[in-house]
């Protein structure tokens, strides 16, 4: 464990056996203390690749979807003493040897959370994003700038990190088993005025990696559009959501022998 702690990196996995080695293997191991596979109910040789490499692996027993996925990634992550929690997909649609960048402004202490962000990063469509998923992100990336009062570059990308601090503030584990996790989980973090910053990363989209369909993002942008109007109303006080409370608004540390500064988020007044 480096002295800015413990760095544990989770890969949501739904039938990732032909990239989990690449991405595993370009991973800066010796900046990686642990790496945790969550497996999605795949149907192909993902699990066996896991064991092979030596990995922390968890199996769900069925497919519950991407949202489910990160729930128990997190959660594990957090149960084995991570500091800092790096979800990497294991598509290898973005590259691993970037985590040092993306870490960093965690282990600085500038940021509770980092997005790697492809639209920092040139042209994702000449990096072969179909032009509707482009279109897409640009949209909806503006939509949540304008609720969330953020100026991000985009907010839909699958290489990001939280620290400990943030993960066990935010009430994960009422979200959704789908995409929508994703943006629902930013939405959390904006409510308790999370720090977020961005780090440019390429994406790639080649024939072995998995990607969602255009149901399924159709589907993710209404969810989206549905989340927006439901933090709105809870900003505004019409609503009191749970979901967007800090779990570490609901009690207060008596006496620690841990010696550690805690950094309790959306306590005490700050955030929602
Ligand atoms: N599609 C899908 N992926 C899952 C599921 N459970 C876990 N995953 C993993 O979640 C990650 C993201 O899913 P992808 O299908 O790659 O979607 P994506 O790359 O975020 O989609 P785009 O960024 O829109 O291209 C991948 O690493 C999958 O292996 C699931 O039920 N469905
Ligand atoms: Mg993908």
């Amino acid at each position: 464990m480096g002295a800015q702690g413990k760095v544990v990196v989770v890969m949501p996995a739904y039938n990732a056996a032909r990239t989990l080695r690449m991405t595993y293997a370009a991973l800066p191991q010796h900046l990686v203390d642990l790496v945790i596979v969550v497996d999605d109910g795949s149907t192909d040789q993902t699990r066996e690749i896991a064991c092979e490499l030596g990995l922390e692996l968890f199996v769900h027993d069925r497919n519950y979807g991407y949202g489910a996925n990160q729930k128990t990634c997190y959660r594990e992550a957090l149960n084995a003493g991570a500091d800092i929690v790096v979800m990497v997909h294991p598509d290898y649609q973005y590259d691993p040897t970037l985590l040092p960048e993306i870490i960093a402004p965690i282990q600085a202490g500038d940021a509770d959370v980092v997005l790697g962000s492809r639209l920092l990063a040139g042209s994702v469509v000449d990096q072969g994003m179909p032009w509707w998923k482009f279109v897409g992100n640009k949209a909806l990336t503006y939509m949540e700038n304008l609720v969330f009062q953020l100026h991000l570059a985009e907010y839909h990308t699958g290489y990001r990190a939280f620290s400990r601090q943030m993960l066990e503030a935010v009430n994960f584990q009422m979200n959704s088993d789908n995409f929508v996790f994703d943006q629902e989980i930013i939405a959390q973090v904006v409510a308790l005025r999370g720090r977020i910053a961005e780090v440019p990363v390429p994406t790639r989209y080649m024939k072995e990696a998995s990607s969602a369909s255009f149901i399924q993002s159709t589907v993710y942008g209404f969810e989206i559009l549905w989340l927006l109007g439901k933090y709105v109303l809870h900003r505004m006080g019409v609503l009191s959501l749970k979901q967007l409370k800090s779990l570490h608004r609901r009690y207060t540390p008596q006496a620690s022998n841990r010696g550690d500064r805690i950094r309790r988020i959306g306590a005490g007044g700050r955030g929602l």
